[in-house]
Order: structure tokens, then C-alpha cells, then sequence
């Protein structure tokens, strides 16, 4: 369509929201732009700024295709999410370049992301031939018990920018199994990776209306989470906005799935490996550039090996190499955009003045490849006590608190003592040490002897406090999002038969 506002360059790589099985611009015609945050100069695309009616669209069209879908036998459903899996598999590497494009992280992480969304994508797809229920004896003669899982219909999903194909498969796959319609959301910041996923879904032959996408600011967000016909609202991201989800979704409701943020810690002990600690923590601390809601943010460190492990640490972080993404040699790449990253340097300075020491880093990089581009230095602050602010909030940037202990049962007092839950792991050769911690650490995820990043597909995903809202993504567990069990009694007897009263029937 020709739009006389629109330069042909612009028209080149203006993208469209997709309602209704068609790529459409938004009501407005409004966009904004996706820019690379390793080069600001180079713009990748321009998205639509779409607006609360371009989401009632995708509602109402979510709504009319939720009425056959449903009905599709989930055999048949799963056959297109398979296919779905094989397509993204064949594009993984253009996918991966795509997506370090437009959210930084560094090539290897972005096909790792990719290829989370390809075994999200076979292993609930997978659930087409099963989506259990029960069958159980019924307290009464000549009648049938047993449950299933029923679609519960709309499904608004808002996700982020940190696994931009990654969480949008978790939400979406679960939900288009069980039997649902989706309308995504994805992050301003990285709509690309979400679009090459949907037009995946369209290729493999998802049906017009039972997967749509509008992208935009908070008025789509908004519109998402108060709109009467939605009944399921999937959201990762920030617990402020989490709360605010919640809220708007509470008058109506709707169930609701939080995955928000994380305060992780590593715990090493004086009889680990320290070099299977230092990696650990390395790649914990600022893989993704500690943007992920599982980094280890902090590191606490048995006061037997605290100055030992610290040295190596500031070494090895000090050498990682910070820069463009796309180039293999790059180790780390920048924050996503110039927001977080003055967060990240608003922390650094919070932990100057709470009187922790910087080992390492502390500085924005700015001069030649840096220049364009949204890149920190590895930081590493020592000397951190439980109750500086820098060992309390989440940063999401690369930026770890290192802070000492004198025995397990005090890293697990400090680990716990967050208002987070998401993940935690601890380093050590003692059995007896990593069981307690397992089950003293009140988080939803745990790893011994690894760091706290690397969350498989096939267990469940999310945590406890202020991380989340008692549901969990990915794994089986994905389903109970996704599906409300109904429970089916079939009486053959041919007469009234009342439960709890007609007990002498043997
Ligand atoms: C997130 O940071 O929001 O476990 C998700 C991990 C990844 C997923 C992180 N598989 O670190």
C-alpha cells in the first residue's frame, strides 16, 4: 500500500502487526523504531505504534478463532506447531544474527536462544498426543469419574526483551496446544525475533485469527490487561510492571501468570572447585550482560577462599571482551538500551556510596567500536554487605556484588534474604552441604556445581516472592497456565445416585 507519509526507504523496512491471519499497519499509522544498541546508527526497522484499537482487532479475532480451534482434535493442532519447530530450525542462524542485531547479546546466546525456542516448540507440541487428565473410581456404583484440561480462550501475552523468540515460545506453544488463541505483545525494543516467530506459526499453517501480534508501548499493554474478553494475561518482565498487570487484570478476573524479577546468587564454599566456581560465576554474572532475570548478581563467598577467589575473578572479568555481538571474538555486548544502561551506571554509583569497593569496571565504554553503542564495562563491587542496595535490586546489566560468608547456613540466611526467588546455586564437593542448601534456598530454581542461568525447557520455570505469582512456565507445568481442569462425572446406573448421602451401596 502506498503511504504518502513514508520515505521508500522507510517503506523498505516498515513491518506490520498481524490480525487476523493479515499484515496490517496500526490504526494510526504511527511506528517507532528498532535500533541496534552495539550501533545506534544502524536502524533496523520501523514497527507500528499500535494503539488500544489495533488490540480490541486482535482481540476480537482471537475471539471468532478460539471457537473452532479449541476444536481442533490437539493431534492436529500439534502437527503445525511441529512444523512450526522445523522451519525455525532451518532459519536458526538468520534468526540468531537477526535477533543480536536488535537485542546485543552475542551470536552464540542468540542461537542458543533460538534453539530454546525450537525445543519449547517439539516438547509442548509434543503434548498434542497426551494432555493427560485422570481417570478415577467414582465413590458410587455405575458411574464414571475423571478430569481433563479445557482451553480457557484469549490469551494476551506480554514479554520481553532479554530471550526475544525464547519467551515468546513458552507462552505461545503452551497456550495454542491446549487449545487457546494468543494476541502477543512482544518488547518495543526487540519485535523483530517475536515477528519472525509468528510468521513461522502463519507458514506452518496456524489459522488466520489464533495467533496475533500487535506491537507498541503501554497503551497496548494497557488494553491487553483490561479488556473483558481476555481471559488469560502472561507476562514477563519487571515486577513494577508485574504489579501493575496484576492490578489492571484483577477487576476482571483473569487468570494471570507473572514472571518478574531476580536477585540470583551463587554461593561458593571454601571446599569447592574454585575453577569451576570462577567460570560459573563469569558466565552467571555477565553472560547475556547480566540481562537476564536469572543472572547471578551476586556472588557469596566463603571468607576461606573469598580473597583467592575474588583475585581470579577480577582477572577474568577484566579480560572479557566487550563489543559487538556479531563478532565472534566479543565475549559480552552492550545493554540493550541507553535507559538501562544509565540504571546500570545509577548502581554503580549507589554502590559507591554505600561504601562497597570496585574490584573491576565501574565505567560506560565510549570511545572507538564503543562509541555508537550501549556498552559497560564487567563490574565487580567487594566488600557488599546483605543490606546495600546494590546486594537487594535487580540491575539487569553486568554488575556483580560480591559479598562474604562464614558457612553455608549464613550464604543460604543472605541468599534467601532478598525479596526475590527466582534462582540460586551453590558451589561445593560436600554432599551434605548441597542438599541443605536445596532445600533451605527458597527459590523456584537451584543448581549445584553450575551457575544460575541455563534453565532447560522440559522442567519448570519461575520463582517464588516477588519473582512471581505461584505459576510456572515451560515444563508440564506450562499447561496448568494454560488449561483449567474440568472435572467430568458420567452416572450409568439409570437412577439418582446422591454422592456423600447413598453410602450403604456396595
Ligand atoms: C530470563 O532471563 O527471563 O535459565 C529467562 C535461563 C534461560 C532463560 C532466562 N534459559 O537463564
Amino acid at each position: 500500500m502506498w503511504r504518502p507519509d513514508l520515505t521508500a526507504y522507510d517503506l523498505q523496512m516498515t513491518y506490520s502487526n498481524f490480525v487476523d491471519g493479515k499484515w496490517v499497519q496500526s490504526a494510526s499509522g504511527a511506528t517507532f523504531e528498532n535500533r541496534n544498541p552495539a550501533n545506534t546508527n544502524d536502524l533496523i526497522g520501523l514497527f507500528p505504534d499500535s494503539t488500544t484499537r489495533d488490540a480490541e482487532l486482535a482481540i476480537a479475532a482471537a475471539k471468532r478463532a478460539f471457537e473452532s480451534w479449541r476444536l481442533a482434535p490437539a493431534p492436529k493442532r500439534a502437527e503445525i506447531l511441529f512444523k512450526a519447530a522445523q522451519l525455525i530450525a532451518a532459519r536458526k542462524e538468520e534468526f540468531a544474527r537477526d535477533m543480536t542485531r536488535e537485542m546485543g547479546k552475542v551470536i552464540e546466546e542468540t542461537r542458543g536462544d533460538v534453539q530454546e525456542a525450537i525445543d519449547m516448540t517439539y516438547f509442548l507440541a509434543a503434548e498434542g498426543r497426551r494432555l493427560h487428565g485422570q481417570t478415577a473410581p467414582s465413590e458410587l456404583r455405575d458411574k464414571f469419574a475423571m478430569s481433563i484440561r479445557q482451553p480457557i480462550g484469549v490469551c494476551a501475552m506480554i514479554t520481553p526483551w532479554n530471550f526475544p523468540m525464547a519467551i515468546p515460545s513458552w507462552k505461545i506453544i503452551p497456550a495454542l496446544v491446549c487449545g487457546n488463541t494468543v494476541v502477543l505483545k512482544p518488547s518495543e525494543l526487540t519485535p523483530l525475533s517475536a515477528m519472525h516467530f509468528v510468521k513461522v506459526l502463519e507458514q506452518a499453517g496456524v489459522p488466520a485469527g489464533v495467533v496475533n501480534m500487535v506491537t507498541g508501548g503501554p497503551p497496548v499493554g494497557e488494553a491487553l490487561t483490561t479488556h473483558p474478553d481476555v481471559a488469560v494475561v502472561s507476562f514477563t518482565g519487571s515486577t513494577a510492571v508485574g504489579k501493575l498487570v496484576n492490578q489492571n487484570a484483577a477487576p476482571f478476573f483473569k487468570k494471570v501468570h507473572l514472571e518478574m524479577g531476580g536477585k540470583n546468587a551463587i554461593m561458593v564454599m571454601d571446599d569447592a572447585s574454585l575453577d569451576l566456581a570462577l567460570e560459573g560465576c563469569l558466565w552467571g554474572g555477565f553472560g547475556t550482560s547480566g540481562q537476564r532475570c536469572t543472572a547471578a548478581s551476586r556472588v557469596i563467598v566463603h571468607e576461606q577462599v573469598h580473597d583467592r577467589f575474588v583475585e581470579q575473578f577480577v582477572q577474568r572479568a577484566k579480560s572479557l571482551r566487550v563489543g559487538n555481538g556479531l563478532d565472534t571474538a566479543t565475549q559480552m555486548g552492550p545493554s540493550i538500551s541507553e535507559k538501562q544502561l544509565q540504571k546500570v551506571m545509577s548502581y554503580v554509583e549507589i554502590g559507591k556510596q554505600e561504601g562497597a569497593t570496585i574490584a573491576c569496571g565501574g565505567k560506560r565504554l565510549t570511545s572507538g567500536a564503543h562509541a555508537n553503542g550501549f556498552f559497560h564495562e564487567p563490574t565487580i563491587f567487594t566488600g557488599v554487605t546483605r543490606t546495600m542496595r546494590i546486594a537487594r535490586e535487580e540491575i539487569f546489566g553486568p554488575v556483580v556484588s560480591v559479598i562474604k560468608c562464614r558457612s553455608v547456613d549464613e550464604a543460604v540466611s543472605i541468599a534467601n534474604d532478598v525479596v526475590y526467588g527466582l534462582s540460586c546455586s551453590i558451589y561445593t564437593q560436600d554432599i551434605n552441604r548441597a542438599f541443605k542448601a536445596m532445600r533451605d534456598v527458597y527459590t523456584g530454581i537451584f543448581y549445584v556445581n553450575a551457575p544460575t542461568i541455563g534453565a532447560e525447557v522440559h522442567l519448570p520455570f519461575g520463582g517464588t516472592k516477588a519473582t512471581g505469582n505461584g505459576h510456572r512456565e515451560a515444563g508440564l507445568a506450562a499447561l496448568d497456565v494454560f488449561s483449567e481442569w474440568k472435572s467430568i462425572y458420567v452416572d450409568f446406573s439409570g437412577k439418582l445416585q446422591r454422592a456423600q448421602i447413598d453410602t450403604e451401596n456396595l
